[in-house]
């Protein structure tokens, strides 16, 4: 299916558009064959729309434009597609989710005024392509995702031991680093750990920023930025700076203050198989039991990682 060889374009590319979407476009001919495709171009270049239209050139009249978000109706750095697809005489869109660009969405409405045949859907696959851009640019704040690592007992640390879970689940936090703009602690891990934060058993394109936020004063020689203000403050101050996502490590003061206040957009559990017996819960009180629904369920080594997404956009 042609919406699926879209998302495989933009999958591939994830973050290509920072700090604009990464989206991905197929145009079908009358004959049924492929004739272009686009992934989107660095921010302030052509849209994958474009890119794919550009491909496709004549051959696009009458066909199909597959495509991983609903075009856009504006002009920012660049033109709105809309127009650019009713132009080339695109008969069918089908568009694998809405953009929720307040400045940018309204491109559906304004190919069926056109006439031509548009096909809005809302699959996952397609938001979650983009999920951090889209807490971001509907939000006003970065996607939060929420890590935690617990005994079965739900324990952040375990009694004479260095580390709760095993090799390959940490390897998998360097990797969730590797995919963040920023990542943060509280000051009760700061002072216990001194955690660097930063991406090392994985590949990195860009480190992300590092964090420490409450009252400080950070240790002496830690690399942490201090952010001490109120949590809804500090996170759009951190959206204004181009921050789209970010992972919290730790510890429990800082989980139970996010999910408190219902900052939290992802939530990853990695639960080692140890009974600790002792030691702190991974969150302090909270103001009502928190349902989460059914979680995604996986086997990282001897670990389990159970994810929920608590509130998509
Ligand atoms: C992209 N690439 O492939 C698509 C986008 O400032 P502009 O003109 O580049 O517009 C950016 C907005 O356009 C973006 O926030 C999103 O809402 C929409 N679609 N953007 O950079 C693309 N399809
Ligand atoms: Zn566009």
């Amino acid at each position: 299916m042609s919406l699926e060889r879209a998302l495989a374009l933009a999958g591939g590319h994830a973050g290509r558009g920072y700090p604009n979407p990464t989206v991905g476009a197929v145009v079908v001919g009358t004959n049924g064959s492929v004739v272009g495709e686009g992934i989107s171009e660095p921010a302030g270049g052509p849209h994958a729309e474009v890119v794919a239209l550009d491909a496709a050139g004549e051959a696009a009249r009458g066909g199909t434009l597959f495509v991983t978000m609903e075009p856009c109706a504006h002009h920012g750095r660049t033109p709105p597609c809309a127009e650019r697809i009713i132009e080339a005489g695109v008969g069918r869109v089908v568009a694998g989710c809405a953009d929720p660009n307040p400045d940018a969405q309204g491109g559906a409405p304004r190919l069926r005024d056109a006439g031509v045949d548009v096909e809005l859907l809302d699959l996952p696959a397609a938001r979650r392509q983009n999920e951090a851009w889209r807490t971001w640019v509907a939000r006003g704040r970065p996607h939060v995702m929420l890590k935690l690592a617990v005994s079965v007992d739900g324990r952040v640390a375990v009694p004479e031991r260095r580390w709760v879970t095993g090799e390959e689940s940490r390897r998998r936090v360097h990797e969730l680093r590797a995919s963040v703009d920023a990542v943060a602690v509280g000051m009760g891990t700061v002072r216990a750990d001194a955690p660097r934060l930063d991406v090392r058993e994985a590949p990195v394109v860009r480190q992300p920023r590092r964090l420490a936020f409450g009252g400080g004063p950070l240790p002496d020689g830690s690399e942490l930025e201090l952010r001490s203000g109120a949590l809804r403050d500090e996170l759009a101050a951190l959206a204004a700076e181009g921050v789209q996502s970010l992972l919290l490590e730790g510890g429990p003061t800082l989980a139970t203050a996010f999910l408190a206040d219902s900052l939290v957009d992802r939530l990853l559990v990695f639960v080692a198989p140890v009974v600790a017996g002792d030691g702190p819960p991974m969150t302090g009180p909270l103001p009502e039991p928190l349902d989460l629904g059914v979680p995604e369920l996986e086997r990282v080594g001897d670990d389990v990682l159970l994810g929920w997404r608590l509130q998509e956009v």
